[in-house]
């Protein structure tokens, strides 16, 4: 393959709800530029793109997929993502490398909840977005209504620049607005025929026409005045905007094709060669903050965006050149890892299809296999470069499950499979909570954890079950309480004597510290010696205080009746949580002058406090998370109803477009498969995120239901 310079090269990102059309897409532009000479479709499970079996299985993407074509001496590398939000965070991967992205609508249905969130992502990186609408040939297709959606959600910047003569269907014309002609797409593909435009088009063309001149004038300040002075603009200027808002996402062009017939690619293709911004655009960012432009000479720089372990061939890495080159025998650091690496083979990758080539330069995207230790997100680099690229930040997850594997003996070997799958796939967190005593999976979603699971089974040969989450309940006090408890044990010769008097209470932040309580109405006065606080690993804070008068108890002995404070801390007396925000005061005790020890006052310690906790109005605390729904406004009262099933609490709502947007706060016990839930009442129309929030007391049935299910095992 010839080697393109940057500005000949385009990256372009497919994005759109699922069931837009990306892949059959995908497989068009293969087509169209010759790269396979058969187009598969989806039903026949024969896409170059959904290649894995387990896509076919299910019918739709799970992975992002890196494919090139070659059109008029330039190379356009795209890469299919999965539109299902469940797997998101290969989506987000791939704009680690993409320019540009291709939004991909609809025309059946216009814009969906997926369309939204993807939307924002490409905000939130800057990423210019062409607006392609697809299926134009469906006997459903409904072009204004897709656009107007879309100009609903996206503003007006969102700008017709083809519009379908004769969409369902018989669609195979579209009017190209740029240039006023008419484009005929020859069914199957082939050379488009361009023509006149028919006069009944010509009010309709002018139309767009001035809308695009405006929006193209907008784009850049020298454009407007010349825009005002003139009332409109040259070809050439016009032009020169669109180009212009493209990059800087003040304009959303939008494009007609029917993937499924492979009609409007090739212009869709001439459209991205002429606007679409060449990778030498942009920048990326290193992680100690330094911008590397894209297309620099002076040093190599690749960012590996996928990895991927393909049976038979071990783990293949995806990169993008940021600066410099990569060449087959060249040495380089993985600048996350320090391992050295070696680039034995080079590859320009299309699906599966594989063709060697010997270098890749700066702005390209490529595949090499054979690297030891280099992973999604890391950096392959000339020693000299001082940081490894900064990647996009993964989506936070929302949906958590136990993970265990059915033969104890396995246990080992999933911990690896865990470990290898996080790697490829970093929108999968693994957390063996020590608290939970679970190896807790978070995801996006449960088809995410399924798939890991199908991964599990079919791939690593681990079975495993998922079970239910335990929750990471905490455990605290409300008032005042004391006790006092003597550890004593005589047994044949040394025997074990200590005793500990304390008082415990809240601990509030900021409250000011006291030495007199009330205790069964009795005033005490105590004297304040010392004073700890400490941080719990758990969150929260246990204060320690020092309040031994006298030498009753001796100084050695402090740090162990804390430890046995800790103890309990870590096991809590109501359900084995974590317990936290306690004061405590130890201000009395007894000691033997043979039989006194640590382990004794440790007992003691731990058992003084047991019982003051218990007698302190203890409650169980839950973690609460904020969540913000998405949901098409004709759902509203079913989602509201579900959530207010949940023990939520409603924090606000906001109409956008014709969506609403839902503020709750949700506790994480109640949120168990809620995406699933949430799927089922809106047809997949909704979309979720959440985050922790706080943690609040739980209310008293539940209290009693969480405590009646936990058999203390206090004894010691
Ligand atoms: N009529 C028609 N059907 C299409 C067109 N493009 C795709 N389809 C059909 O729409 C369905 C979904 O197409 P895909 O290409 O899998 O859609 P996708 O966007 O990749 O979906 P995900 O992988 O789930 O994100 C398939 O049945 C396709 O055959 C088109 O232009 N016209
Ligand atoms: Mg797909």
């Amino acid at each position: 393959m010839k080697v393109y310079p940057i500005n000949q090269i385009r990256n372009l990102a497919l994005l759109g709800n699922s069931g837009s059309g990306k892949t059959t897409l995908a497989e068009a532009l293969l087509f169209d530029g010759g790269v396979i000479s058969r187009r598969g479709d989806i039903a026949s499970k024969n896409t170059v793109s959904d290649n894995h079996e387990i896509e076919h299985e299910r019918g739709n993407s799970v992975y992002t997929s890196v494919m090139h074509t070659e059109y008029k001496d330039h190379k356009i590398n795209f890469i299919d993502t999965p539109g299902a939000d469940d797997f998101v965070g290969a989506t987000v991967a791939a704009m680690n490398a993409a320019d540009s992205v291709l939004l991909l609508i609809n025309a059946q249905n216009g814009v969906e909840v997926g369309t939204e969130s993807l939307m924002r992502y490409t905000d939130k990186h800057t990423k210019p977005v062409i607006i392609v609408v697809n299926q134009l040939d469906h006997e459903k297709a409904h072009f204004d209504k897709a656009v107007e959606s879309a100009k609903e959600a996206f503003g007006h910047r969102v700008v017709v620049v083809q519009y379908p003569l004769n969409e369902g269907e018989t669609f195979d014309t579209v009017i190209d607005v740029i240039r006023k002609k008419a484009i005929k797409f020859p069914a199957g593909g082939g050379e488009p025929i361009e023509s006149d435009i028919p006069a009944s088009e010509t009010d309709k063309v002018e139309t767009y026409y001035s809308h695009l001149v405006e929006v193209a004038a907008e784009a850049d300040e020298s454009l407007m005045e010349v825009f005002f002075a003139n009332d409109t603009l040259t070809e050439e200027e016009m032009r020169t905007g669109l180009k212009k808002g493209l990059a800087e996402r003040g304009v959303f062009p939008v494009l007609c094709t029917s993937a499924k017939n492979v009609q409007g690619t090739k212009r869709l293709c001439d459209f991205v060669i002429n606007y679409a911004p060449s990778p030498d655009h942009f920048s990326h960012q290193l992680t100690n903050g330094t911008e590397v432009k894209v297309g620099d000479t002076k040093e190599n720089i690749a960012f590996v965006f996928k990895t991927f372990n393909e049976q038979h061939l071990g783990d293949i890495s995806f990169f993008k050149v940021i600066s410099g080159k990569l060449s087959e025998g060249l040495d380089v650091v993985n600048l996350n890892t320090n391992a050295k690496e070696r680039i034995s083979q080079l590859f320009v990758v299309a699906g599966r299809n594989r063709q060697k080539v010997d270098t890749i330069n700066a702005g390209d995207i490529g595949a090499t296999v054979k690297l030891k230790d280099t992973r999604t997100f890391t950096t392959l680099a000339d020693k000299s470069v001082d940081a490894p690229i900064a990647p996009i930040e993964m989506p936070e997850p929302k949906f958590r499950a136990a993970i265990k594997a059915k033969e104890e003996s396995d246990e080992e070997k999933l911990g690896e499979a865990l470990h290898r799958l996080h790697e490829e796939d970093p929108s999968l967190r693994v957390e063996y909570s020590k608290e939970l005593k679970q190896i807790i999976l978070h995801g996006q979603g449960e088809y995410h954890l399924n798939i890991v699971k199908w991964l599990l089974d079919n791939i690593y040969k681990i079975p495993t079950d998922y079970l239910p989450p335990r929750i990471p309940y905490r455990e605290t006090i409300t008032k005042v309480a004391q006790a006092q408890y003597r550890h004593k044990k005589q047994s044949g010769g040394a025997g074990q004597f200590g005793e500990v008097h304390m008082i415990i209470e809240p601990h509030e932040e900021g409250a000011p510290d006291r030495n007199t309580f009330k205790i069964d109405g009795k005033e005490m006065q105590l004297s304040i010696r010392g004073k700890e606080e400490i941080q719990l690993e758990w969150g929260g804070k246990m204060i320690y205080h020092n309040c031994i008068v006298g030498g009753s108890i001796d100084a050695r002995f402090m740090p162990a009746i804390q430890k046995g404070i800790m103890e309990k801390l870590e096991n809590g007396p109501l359900t084995g949580s974590y317990a936290r925000d306690i004061r405590v005061y130890v201000y009395d005790g007894k000691m033997h002058p043979v039989d006194s020890n640590e382990i004794s006052f440790k007992l003691a310690g731990a058992k003084a406090f047991a019982d003051a906790f218990r007698k302190a109005g203890p409650k169980i605390l839950e973690p609460i998370y904020e969540v913000e729904v998405l949901t098409p406004s004709d759902r509203m009262g079913d989602v509201m109803s579900d959530l207010q099933g949940r023990r939520a609490m409603i924090l606000g709502m906001n109409s956008e477009g014709r969506y609403e947007k839902l503020k709750a706060k949700v506790p994480l016990a109640e949120l168990n498969k809620y995406s699933t839930a949430l799927s089922s009442l809106t047809n997949g129309r909704a979309n979720y995120g959440m985050r922790f929030l706080e943690y609040a007391l739980v209310p008293p049935d539940v209290q009693e239901k969480l405590q009646a299910a936990y058999t203390s095992d206090d004894e010691e």
